[in-house]
């Protein structure tokens, strides 16, 4: 197995009374509508039965007084929550998907192939969901030479150079599994964006993605470069000499190009745009805010149903800020000031996706602006595709966490699915980790990660437990006490990696490469970029203080939250170091000091890498071979660089903490020089 197929495998049913009772209950497909999207699910379906139950089964139009089979409806009654929701009951003996649009009657027969691939019984049956979240998306960071930025899985799956005549087969299965999860949305181009993408030229082959994508639900939608009127319109001659959003002009020419977008794709989803963030153009270069900048395109966009999601990842090159705090302070001013068309898209912490962060102090924070969630499927600070991290706990620890901003209970979530403060433009996006890998994800254990991120967007309260467990039942085994080992695997995999790579609360020791341990880097021509400025490690202690006696970032949360947080001898120990500021010998609530808790966490960390290594070799028999030696192999990569990490990071803290490795560790057998040579290679370009 290459792992191509995905979750969606339907590889046959090996238990013969189950697939029986499937058999007898499925004999036909019977439809009444014949929209593009209910031949998508009619498709799915037939080859998903006939893979499982090892039989054709046919389609027909209407059930009329047949029984014993599936039957597919579009209904504008069907009681269900929304649009893009499903009903699936059995009703005089057939089995009824039913909703009131054909998106939710593909959504519906998804959830009836995964019920049946992951084992469940149909006797009796009822499942009954609605989308929590609108917009529902991928973010690819593909660039037009094909390369991925962060990407770690081969090269970009668009073929632009081949596009729009050519059509690879793989847009087709990209979109099949996107519509099995509910994404209804991609962005194909990174968000450090090329003008490139909004040309004629290439608006034809978006469009063509468009085409194949449509069929299953999924938009497209744009990052754009906010200086493409200046870059383009000057070349095309249309003498535009700015890219001001107050200009009109300026205006003018976004008018146009969105109307020139929606020839080639007349529902196009709209537009993503990083401004004034890491050196990209924004409209703060012509002294306008981000509002005034959003506000702009959302104007141009107004004939139109496209949305423009605005992202809020910005940072100052200021020394002495706090970059933590950053995105709170350039964004909450403006809350109130947004189109209605704007969503405010916010990574789900204040830095950049490290392996912990607390959530971020914006959510909750603009109860007037509509906020989405970004997440990173991309493994860029979870060790690329060789570490095993399965992010669903990641994603429901900042989706759980409690904001406060209206009492108890006023959770991440809520403010993401709009129900705390009323918002209907509700958005949830995953930066991909797809590529031309045969497997898509580099790592196979990686398409869980695309998979949790999916089911999460669409409802966030279901479990990482559960994730896990249909994913590996839909795409590694069944065989349940193997099915059981690679769950509780995944479960401990974040934490794991967690503990010997940033425990505690460290973060972001990287420089250029996000993947060789670099505590050390303290050159850049930003201290923000360098990894001292995030530990301050020193003589007397580690972490950074943002109390009121430091930063003070903590006071952007709300009293509770910072009650939880800001005093060191009360903080959980998964965020003490993202806000105080910690003595060596300080005794934690685990018995040991600061510095023997550090170096126990690098130390079971980097062991129990060992310990998935030992898991893994015992579902040996249950899982595909050629899967399964793939797998190995990374998870030994990853023990080899756990041990890096964990040497890098303890003899590094040692010249500080000027203390012994405890028992019953063993000093590492290299020297703080041996292992920088060692990270140096990974630096040569
Ligand atoms: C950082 C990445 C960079 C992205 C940036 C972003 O290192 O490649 O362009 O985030 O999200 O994590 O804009």
């Amino acid at each position: 197995d290459d792992g191509y197929r995905l979750w969606l495998k339907y590889d046959p049913i090996a238990n013969a009374s189950q697939r029986d009772a499937y058999a007898r209950a499925m004999q036909f497909i019977a439809v009444n509508a014949a929209t593009p999207m209910v031949r998508s699910a009619t498709d799915e379906l037939r080859m998903g039965l006939q893979g499982l139950l090892g039989k054709a089964v046919p389609v027909v139009t209407g059930a009329g007084s047949r029984t014993g089979g599936i039957v597919l409806e579009v209904t504008p009654g069907v009681s269900v929550a929304n649009d893009e929701g499903y009903r699936i009951e059995k009703r005089q003996n057939n089995i009824v998907i039913s909703a009131k649009t054909d998106a939710g009657v593909l959504y519906g027969t998804f959830a009836l192939l995964r019920h049946l691939q992951t084992g469940q019984s149909i006797d009796p049956l009822t499942l009954v969901s609605s989308p929590k979240v609108k917009f529902r998306m991928l973010n690819h960071w593909d660039n037009p030479n094909g390369t991925i930025e962060r990407g770690y899985a081969g090269g970009s799956l668009w073929k632009w150079y081949e596009l729009p005549e050519t059509i690879d087969p793989r847009y087709k299965d990209y979109a099949r599994a996107n519509a099995s999860l509910g994404i209804n949305g991609t962005v194909v181009n990174n968000v450090n964006a090329s003008p490139r993408l909004l040309t004629g030229e290439y608006l034809q082959k978006v469009a063509a993605l468009a085409n194949v994508f449509r069929p299953y639900g999924i938009k497209v939608y744009l990052s754009v470069y906010f200086a493409a009127p200046k870059t383009l319109g000057g070349r095309t001659g249309a003498g535009v000499k700015t890219s001001d959003p107050l200009d009109p002009q300026v205006r003018k020419w976004w008018a146009d190009k969105i109307k020139e977008i929606h020839r080639y794709i007349p529902d196009f989803g709209g537009f993503l745009v990083k401004a004034n963030s890491e050196g990209e153009p924004g409209p703060q270069d012509y002294g306008r805010t981000h509002a005034d900048g959003a506000n702009m395109l959302a104007e141009a966009m107004k004939p139109y149903n496209g949305i423009v999601i605005w992202r809020a990842f910005v940072y100052k090159a200021d020394p002495k800020a706090d970059r933590f705090k950053a995105a709170y302070e350039e964004f909450t001013p403006l809350d109130g000031q947004f189109d209605p068309k704007v969503i405010v898209q916010v990574k789900n912490g204040p830095i950049d996706f490290q392996p912990r962060e607390p959530f971020s102090p914006l959510f909750g924070n603009m109860p007037k602006t509509p906020l989405g969630m970004e997440f990173q499927l991309t493994q860029e600070y979870l060790g690329f595709a060789t570490h095993l991290v399965y992010e669903a706990p990641l994603f429901k620890e900042c989706l759980d966490s409690d904001t406060y901003v209206k009492g108890k209970g006023s959770t991440v979530a809520k403010v993401v699915d709009g129900s705390l403060h009323g918002y209907t433009q509700t958005l949830m996006a995953g930066v991909a980790n797809t590529g031309t890998d045969r497997n898509w994800t580099g790592h196979p254990l990686a398409q869980a990660n695309w998979y949790a991120f999916g089911r999460l967007a669409w409802d966030h309260t279901l479990s990482s437990e559960g994730l896990a467990d249909e994913w590996v039942k839909m795409t590694l085994t069944r065989e349940p006490s193997a099915v059981k080992r690679i769950t509780t695997m995944l479960l401990k995999s974040r934490d794991i990696y967690v503990d010997y790579n940033t425990p505690m609360g460290l973060s972001r020791p990287w420089a250029g490469v996000h993947f060789a341990p670099e505590p050390w880097q303290d050159k850049s021509p930003r201290p923000d970029w360098t990894a001292v400025y995030y530990h301050r490690a020193d003589s007397v202690g580690v972490g950074f203080d943002r109390t009121a006696s430091g930063s003070n970032a903590l006071a952007q949360y709300q009293p509770e939250v910072r009650r939880q947080w800001e005093n060191p001898q009360t903080c959980p120990l998964p965020y003490l170091l993202w806000f105080h500021h910690v003595p060596w010998g300080q005794k934690l609530s685990t018995g040991r000091t600061l510095w023997d808790e550090l170096c126990t966490r690098f130390y079971t960390g980097a062991d129990s890498v060992q310990w998935m290594q030992r898991e893994w070799a015992q579902v040996k028999p249950a899982v595909d071979p050629v899967l399964h030696a793939d797998v190995a192999g990374r998870l030994a990569t990853q023990h080899r660089e756990a041990i890096w990490w964990r040497d890098a990071w303890v003899l590094y803290l040692q010249e500080y903490a000027r203390k012994p490795i405890p028992a019953p560790f063993k000093k590492p057998d290299r020297t703080l020089e041996e292992v920088k040579q060692l990270v140096d290679i990974y630096l040569l370009r």
